[in-house]
């Protein structure tokens, strides 16, 4: 077993050593109790600019959809200028993350969340995370149901035992607070499942004591719809909706992941496959099917292969199926028709359906700070904004009544937001991950440099009068937490100012990239892509530059570089 393994397994269900050590006065948690605070949403950090290590905490929310209620918002506004660095962080999984807390205050931090219905159970650790659904407060098409499906799911898999674990540590185990399961949740949990889902723990009945062996990833769209990166899901779901808007029944896809390790061959991103079509009654049965197929099969002798990718990439789709069968005895149809699937931003004015507007601003790299802080605090807290985070790191304000439009738009003006603004093309395209300083596993800088690099890539299209978008996303290491690996761009950090070159992901998420250099110097970007995107532009115009690159093999992408002798990749 992985290390991580046993003290989940000692932990009494996610409680200790954590429970002890929050009562010490040290300023740090030890090894052994930062292991089981991811689970409670916290990840101990140390800044990385400074020489000497000064321990803070991350702490990350888990918001279904992206939906973050106006309460909630000033909330942690507050919390980040009181307790963190003054910033809150829109992520890649439609949340905020706080950086920057005392040991000392995470109490009265976390706490705080609770009480302001937030949550930050499970946002980390080896369990279900954060399920992803389109943010845009659609009230028509398969939109809502989509929504209420991520919320079903996210509270199927809610675990147990720690969610009273997790009230006690935070909040004097105030079971006022303890979510609540909807209707459907608790019929799916009363219904008679195959003996194999229950993990013969009477206290954490879907997990078990050692929850899953890696994280696990769900989410849920609309067909047409690819604003939550399906394929990159564990577990991914495209519903259908009838004419009043219920859902029907829903495409299944399996086993997506992003995370890798450098020079590491048995580690890979991997595009999920798709597993068939089930109906309205049997999805949540399916969810926590699979769940627990993966908790019972996935590897927990080493973390790098734990993910369900592996475990669908090494024994196959067929013995999936078969394997499944044991878990779901419900019925698995051929896949439904979808259209073609794109990446949906939702910036600028649009209706809601339901007479009210909502808008949608670009954040850069997702951080919220200074004016752009200030202003969204004050537009929420004038007109009770509820806030909804999309998986392109952007926030959409929504429920905005008409007479309200003039007034919103004129202090979104005042920094720099102006209608025009709103929907830019590379910019609005562009992600990237925290990296340098926050996180521990950056090789290089992701965040920090990525206006910059947007800006390199707007100027190099100008000057060859490129007209189409580019969609470039950035990260610090080989983790993936900004899915690089999906797009017609993808940099991902592999030495100190080097990143890895990756081409060929689509505009729609469609298709995984492949890495064509392994180590360009970010300062020599435009000298390299340059003789690249000249000929794009010279010989596939009308193409994205993503279809354009697909057209080649590696070796002739190669070719096109200006690598000037950069060692391609291997
Ligand atoms: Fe991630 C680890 C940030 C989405 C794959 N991720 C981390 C940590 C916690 C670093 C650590 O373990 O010490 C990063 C904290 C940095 C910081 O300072 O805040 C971190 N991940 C993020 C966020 C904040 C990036 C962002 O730009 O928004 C995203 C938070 C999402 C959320 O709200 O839950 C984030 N991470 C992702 C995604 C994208 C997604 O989920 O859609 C991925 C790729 C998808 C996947 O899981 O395959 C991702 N993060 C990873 C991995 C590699 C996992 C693997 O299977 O190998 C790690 C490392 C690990 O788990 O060991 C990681
Ligand atoms: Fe950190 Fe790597 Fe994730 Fe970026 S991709 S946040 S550097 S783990």
């Amino acid at each position: 077993m992985a290390k991580v393994e046993v003290l989940k397994l000692a932990s009494d269900h996610l409680r200790e050593p954590l429970a002890s050590e929050l009562e010490n006065d040290e300023s740090r948690f030890s090894n052994r109790a930062v292991q089981i605070l991811k689970f409670h949403g916290s990840y101990q950090q140390s800044n990385r600019d400074h020489r000497h290590r000064d321990w803070s905490m991350m702490l990350r929310l888990r918001s279904p959809a992206g939906r973050i209620p106006a309460q909630l918002y000033l909330a942690l506004d507050e919390l980040a200028d009181r307790y963190g660095n003054g910033t809150l962080r829109a992520t890649t999984r439609q949340t905020f993350q706080l950086h920057g807390i005392p040991k000392q205050d995470l109490r009265m931090v976390l706490g705080t969340i609770v009480r302001n219905l937030g949550s930050t159970l499970a946002a980390c650790g080896d369990i279900n995370r954060n399920v992803m659904a389109p943010a845009a407060p659609y009230t028509t098409g398969g939109y809502p149901a989509a929504r209420r499906l991520a919320d079903d799911i996210a509270a199927l898999l809610t675990p147990q035992a720690a969610l009273g674990a997790y009230l006690d540590l935070w909040v004097d185990g105030d079971m006022a607070y303890r979510l609540r399961s909807t209707a459907k949740v608790r019929k799916v949990n009363r219904q008679p499942a195959p003996s194999a889902v229950h993990s013969g723990d009477e206290q954490e009945p879907l997990y078990g004591s050692r929850y899953m062996p890696r994280k696990f990833k769900v989410g849920v769209t609309v067909p047409g719809d690819n604003s939550i990166d399906i394929l990159t899901q564990d577990l991914g779901f495209v519903i259908f909706t009838d004419t009043m808007g219920r859902l029907v029944g829903a495409n299944v896809h399996v086993g997506g992941g992003m995370g890798r390790t450098h020079n590491k061959e048995d580690t890979f991103a991997r595009t999920a496959d798709p597993l068939g079509y089930v109906q309205r009654h049997q999805v949540l049965a399916l969810v926590k099917a699979v769940v627990a197929l993966q908790r019972d099969h996935g590897d927990r002798q080493s973390r790098r292969h734990a993910r369900l990718k592996y475990l669908v990439h090494d024994r196959g789709m067929d013995w999936f199926k078969a394997c499944l069968s044991n878990y779901f005895h419900g019925d698995i149809r051929p896949l439904r028709k979808e259209p073609t699937r794109k990446l949906e931003h939702y910036l600028g004015w649009q209706r809601q359906g339901d007479g009210l507007w909502f808008v949608g601003l670009p954040v850069m790299t997702g951080r919220v700070a200074g004016p752009l802080k200030d202003t969204l605090r004050e537009l929420v807290q004038r007109y009770r904004l509820e806030l909804r985070v999309t998986p392109n790191q952007d926030i959409l304000l929504c429920g905005i009544a008409s007479n309200r439009k003039r007034d919103i738009q004129d202090r979104l003006d005042a920094v720099g937001l102006q209608e025009s603004a709103l929907v830019e093309p590379t910019a609005s395209h562009g992600l990237a991950c925290p990296a340098l300083p926050t996180c521990g596993l950056a090789i290089t800088e992701s965040e920090r440099t990525f206006p910059d690099v947007l800006a390199r890539f707007d100027a190099l299209r100008r000057s060859l009068g490129i007209q189409q978008p580019l969609l470039i996303r950035m990260t610090g290491c080989p983790n993936g937490c900004s899915r690089p690996y999906m797009a017609e761009v993808g940099l991902v950090g592999s030495a100190a100012g080097h990143y890895q070159l990756w081409l060929g992901g689509t505009p729609g998420l469609t298709t995984l990239a492949r890495p064509v250099l392994d180590r360009l110097p970010l300062a020599d970007l435009e000298a390299v892509l340059r003789p690249l995107f000249s000929h794009w532009v010279r010989t596939a115009a009308s193409k994205s530059f993503g279809a354009f690159c697909q057209d080649y093999t590696t070796e002739q992408l190669q070719d096109l570089l200006g690598t000037n002798g950069f060692p391609p990749a291997a």
